[in-house]
């Protein structure tokens, strides 16, 4: 079995930030986790690549093309559709399968691509054909989660992905290290949702929708809670013991290592003083 977490989220959630300290942390407790990049557009990470996109396809030759004429998000639509049509490359990138081979598939930052399109959702199944056990791991920056409605918005992008891939899912808050205190707190309080306290809040934010739509914000709220449908886990990546959870959980979910104890626990912010100043 060969094991793979599908790296999703906005532009600029810190997916390829996420997956380099995967990379270092799995170094760290000698095991080895190799990064895809399948974003046609990045510009910057700082992992080794086992396979890049871009040497296939860069979403530039797609909206260079005198014919096509594409923008961005058409050039990077193209990029994904073209990587399909090639898939054969992809398979030979990926190597021979070897047992427990463990890849992070840094995916592009076109929230298009998860909530509504097919491209991801037949990449998905190409990797199941090779023998993948996949993870969706859904990062949002935690920075957009810090009030009601922001939150009830991101649950909702989560839960659209979620519906739209059919897979084993994960979501996780990025960035806890850039949150005030009283923002965390805040957090807090919708981690462990409470339709009633989100509603409370929206209405504090005293917007034109909170005002007008309050049974249908609170009806949503009550959905997500009922059906314990979309959990948010929050990281630190400086805080080492936290990855390491993030990871056990995904691992789990993945039956990876199924011989190791599964052991659960709460998330504990980190103690001010055990932290390191940088978060990679
Ligand atoms: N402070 C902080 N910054 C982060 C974190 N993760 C990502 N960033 C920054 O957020 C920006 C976008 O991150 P990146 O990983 O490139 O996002 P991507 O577009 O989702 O791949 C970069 O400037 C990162 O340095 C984090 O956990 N903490
Ligand atoms: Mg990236």
């Amino acid at each position: 079995m060969r094991y793979a977490q599908l790296v999703m989220g906005p532009a600029g959630s810190g997916k390829s930030t996420y997956c380099s300290n995967l990379v270092k942390h799995a170094e760290d407790s000698r095991k080895v986790i190799n990064v895809v990049n399948i974003d046609p557009a990045a510009e910057y990470f700082d992992y080794e690549p086992l396979a890049d996109i871009r040497e296939l396809i860069h979403v530039d030759d797609a909206m260079e093309d005198e014919d096509m004429k594409f923008g961005p998000n058409g050039g990077l639509v193209f990029c994904m559709e073209y990587l399909l049509e090639n898939s054969d490359w992809l398979k030979e990138q990926l190597g021979e399968d070897v047992d427990d081979d463990y890849i992070l598939f840094d995916c592009p930052g076109q929230i298009e691509l998860y909530t509504h399109m097919q491209t991801i959702r037949q990449l998905t199944d190409l990797l199941k054909n090779w023998n993948f056990n996949i993870c969706a791991v859904f990062l949002v920056d935690a920075q957009f989660m810090v009030d009601g409605p922001k939150f009830l918005s991101g649950t909702m992008a989560a839960l659209s992905v979620m519906v739209n891939l059919e897979l084993p899912h994960v979501n996780i808050l990025t960035k806890m290290d850039l949150l005030s205190k009283s923002a965390r707190s805040k957090l807090d309080n919708y981690l462990d949702p409470d339709p009633q306290y989100l509603l409370t809040d929206i209405e504090a934010c005293h917007s034109k929708w909170g005002r007008n739509h309050h049974r249908l914000s609170e009806a949503i709220g009550r959905i997500i809670e009922d059906f314990s449908l979309v959990r948010f886990i929050p990281l630190d990546l400086r805080d080492d013991e936290n990855v390491a959870d993030v990871l056990m959980t995904i691992d789990n979910i993945l039956q990876y290592g199924e011989d190791a104890d599964v052991k659960t626990k709460d998330f504990e912010y980190p103690d001010e003083n055990d932290r390191e100043d940088s978060f990679s």
